[in-house]
């Protein structure tokens, strides 16, 4: 648990040496209360018909559509069918955007809406998701793997607590080098194993942890403690093919048949002009396709 706010110096160093860093209160005191009322509503709604859901037993896109028994995750909580309002009204409030500049080390003209979901507990089935970088395949050789670790990320990730939360684990530092003997072994053939040196993220409610999409992480969800934890990313323009593919795959056509306010109007702008440059190309999953081995539920706590 962090209790002070780290310098803008100490965010960067943090994230550069460790591949996290951990922002308490950066939601706006006055939109706490509402978030979680609102959560509230989307979870009920996405357990019972909203198309957008990420299932049980599949951890990366594409997701199901249609018929689900259980879920861990809400997509597109911005939609406006959702309405909810106030999720849109967090993702583009001044703390978030003034962090995210200063994470990406850009102004705000540079920066693109992208992803808002919500990360939840499985109502059923105690559920997890294997070690994995965002947009690097297990068997990248290690070569490969060192030469897409140097390439800049384009973006930026981070989990929101609206509840405590400690179902993140991360590997520090391993956003900045290729996977030891040991963790290649596992991240292959035993990817829910412990890693050494791996560590829980501890969120108290409020808290928002920032990471690079790229370090080895995973995430044990149980059907209780309630998970209710705002997960979102934004980029900059520009950022290249591999970013328009870990954005796309997730579906963001519904984005350019909607209409925010301000800011975030403009954000939404950059998002679809980047979807317009690799329209007619296929943009694909930035990891390969779940086989019945990789996919699990039942999962030892
Ligand atoms: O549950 C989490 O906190 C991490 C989610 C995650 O790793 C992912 O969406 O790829």
């Amino acid at each position: 648990m962090t209790t002070s706010s780290p310098t803008r110096e100490e965010i960067l160093i943090s994230l550069s040496t460790n591949g996290y860093v951990i922002l308490p209160s950066l939601i706006p005191p006055a939109l706490l209360s509402p978030l979680r009322e609102a959560a509230a509503r989307t979870i009920a709604k996405a357990r019972l018909d909203w198309p957008h859901v990420r299932v049980v037993g599949k951890q990366f896109p594409p997701w199901p559509t249609g018929a689900r028994d259980d879920v861990w995750g809400v997509q597109h909580i911005m939609h406006p069918d959702l309405q909810e309002p106030v999720f849109a009204e967090w993702y583009g409030c001044d703390e978030l955007v003034e962090a995210v500049t200063t994470i990406l080390q850009c102004e705000e003209k540079d920066i693109q809406l992208e992803l808002c979901n919500l990360l939840i507990n499985p109502h059923k089935t105690p559920f997890s998701l294997a070690w994995h970088r965002d947009a690097i395949p297990p068997a990248t050789s290690d070569a490969e793997e060192i030469e897409l670790l140097k390439a800049p990320r384009g973006g930026t990730q981070w989990n929101t607590a609206l509840l405590d939360d400690e179902c993140l684990l991360v590997v520090p530092g391993s956003h900045r080098r290729a996977r030891t003997a040991e963790e290649r072994r596992i991240t292959i053939d035993d990817p829910r194993a412990p890693i050494p040196g791996e560590l829980v993220v501890k969120l108290k409610a409020g808290d928002t942890v920032f990471y690079d999409n790229n370090i080895l992480h995973r995430a044990v969800y149980p059907t209780n403690p309630e998970r209710v934890t705002l997960h979102a990313c934004m980029g900059t323009v520009g950022a290249g093919w591999e970013r328009a593919r870990n954005i796309l795959q997730h579906g963001m056509e519904w984005v350019k048949e909607v209409k925010y306010d301000g800011r975030l109007e403009e954000m939404r702008g950059r998002l679809v002009r980047m979807e317009d440059e690799v329209v007619g190309k296929e943009v694909g999953y930035s990891l390969p396709e779940e086989t019945a081995e990789t996919i699990v539920t039942m999962v030892a706590m």
